[in-house]
Parts: structure tokens; sequence; C-alpha cells
């Protein structure tokens, strides 16, 4: 049995929401250096929440493919003074975005409310410190490493069973782990070991992922799955980016991984209308 103040209901997130990415690295793919010093992090995040995002989504190692690893140390020097900050300025939900089991503590420590892994906690101890922190917690597939994963994608069994397969496993050894179903997200990882074609089988087939019975989230936003797709630049995106991420609500996706945080809060403003047009006791709360 589920309460209905835990897990992610915890979170009070709207369904669906919007998650506002802060990359706090020199190197992020798309925005990397932008918010390297904690004061413009914050502000950037304060700006985000105003904008209307349910969460913020606070990272300091970059993921994308060829990037250089980062300490224990740089990446909790980076994330911890904004969470702290943040934290204590807002009560928005902030995520941890890091697959380093020391991250995920001092982060909870300094006000995190969530964990994104890129990693799905493979990483050694990830399961048991996630469970003992007992916070919501988002598992992403990703076939290979960020280093190689583009080399050679794959998926002999097809994309959506080989990923539903990833996620039953990871769900089991979570929760054997003792971290409760209800804090569990799934992220079926768009870009992460997928050739263009795959990652718009797997928008296609984003339906599949509610069997598990957990919210999914997607991450879309300014993804090369858009830029090779209409051939342009990461700052010319956003109509593609908003085309898919509506597309993935409509699929069924829960929360929305996006930099872009006033134009996709409004496009799932019309889902959400759309939704509520035929509901007797009013629609547009
Ligand atoms: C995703 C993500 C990135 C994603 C989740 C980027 C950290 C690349 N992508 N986390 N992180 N889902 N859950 O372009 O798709 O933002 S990094």
């Amino acid at each position: 049995m589920t309460a209905p103040d835990a897990g992610f209901d915890r979170l009070n997130l709207p369904r669906p929401g919007v998650m506002g990415i802060l990359n706090i690295t020199p190197d992020s793919f798309s925005d990397g250096g932008q918010f390297l010093h904690p004061d413009r992090a914050v502000e950037r995040a304060l700006e985000m929440i105003e904008q209307g995002a349910a969460i913020i989504d606070t990272g300091g190692e970059s993921t994308r493919p060829g990037a250089e690893a980062v300490s224990v140390q740089q990446e909790a020097d980076r994330v911890l003074p904004v969470i702290e900050t943040l934290a204590g300025a807002t009560k928005t939900p902030i995520s941890i975005d890091t697959s380093k089991p020391a991250v995920m503590r001092m982060a909870v420590r300094a006000g995190a409310a969530m964990i994104n892994d890129v990693r799905a906690l493979r990483e050694p101890e990830a399961l048991p410190a996630c469970a003992e922190l007992n916070v919501p917690v988002c598992l992403m597939h990703m076939q290979g490493r960020p280093r190689t994963m583009q080399q050679s994608p794959a998926y002999p069994d097809g994309i959506i069973n080989e990923i539903n397969t990833f996620f039953s496993d990871r769900i089991e050894q979570a929760t054997k782990a003792g971290i409760a179903h209800h804090n569990i997200c799934l992220d079926p990882g768009f870009g992460f070991g997928k050739t263009l074609r795959h990652n718009y089988q797997l928008l296609n087939g984003l339906q599949s992922l509610l069997q598990h019975k957990v919210p999914i989230m997607v991450g879309i936003s300014r993804k090369s799955m858009i830029g090779r797709l209409l051939n342009l630049p990461v700052q010319q995106r956003l109509p593609g980016s908003l085309s898919a991420a509506v597309i993935a609500v409509m699929q069924g996706a829960d929360i929305i991984r996006t930099h872009d945080v006033k134009s996709t809060v409004e496009a799932l403003q019309i889902i959400h209308a759309m939704r509520r047009a035929d509901d007797p006791q009013g629609w547009q709360q």
C-alpha cells in the first residue's frame, strides 16, 4: 500500500510536471559553464521556479559523450553550495543528478529531496545509500557508458523490450536493497546509447513503460534526436523539443526534464486543459 504522502506524492508534483535543468558544470552540452558560480546557479534556479518548474535538477557531472570524469570532491564543491542556498530559499523540491553514493548523501543532507541517477544505481554502494536516504529516485536507462555509448548502440530484442527488461531488473534490485516502490521513477534515457531511430522507436512505444506502475520521466530537451533530425544547432531546437515533450506526455510521461521551463509549462497546459475539458467540476485549474 502506498500512503498518500509517500514517495513521489510527497514532492507534490503536478502531473504532468516540469523539471528544470541546472547544470553546474563547465562542459555540459547545451549550457556548459553558464552556471558555475553558485550565485548565478541559484539565480537561474529561482527563475525556472518562477516560470513554473515543479522540481529543479542540479548536476555537477556532465554525462555527454566523451565528457571528463569528475571526482566526488569536485562534484560536491559544485553542487552543495547551490543546493544549500536554494533549499533555504524555496519549497520547490531539489533533485541531485549524480551516480556517486557519497554525493547523494551530502546532497540530501544539504536539502536535496530527490536523486536522479543516469546509471540507475549501478555504481557500487549506490543501492544501499539510496535505500538509507529514503528519498524518491529516478532510475534511467543507459546502454554502455557515457564515453562510448554512442559508438554502436544495438537492441536485438527491440528497444522497448530491452528497456522494460532492464527496468524490471533494476526495480527488483532496488526493492531488494530496501528502496520503497513508491520512491521509484523510471526514465528511458533518450540519447543514452541509442541511435536516432532508436530514440523515435522509444518515443512511439513509451506507453509500454507504464506497466511498471511508477511515474515516468523523460529528457528530450535540445538533444541530438531533435538537432540531427532537423539539422539545427542547440539554440534552435525548442519547437522540436516541445513537440517531442507533448508526444511523451500524451503517451503517459509524468515529468519532463527540460532547459526551457516557460515554454514547456505552456505546452503542458494545453494537454492539461484538454484532459480536464469534460470534467463537470471545472477544467481551468
Ligand atoms: C537525462 C538526464 C541528462 C535524461 C534523466 C542532457 C542527467 C544530458 N539527460 N537525467 N540527465 N533523463 N533522468 O542533455 O534524459 O540533459 S544529461
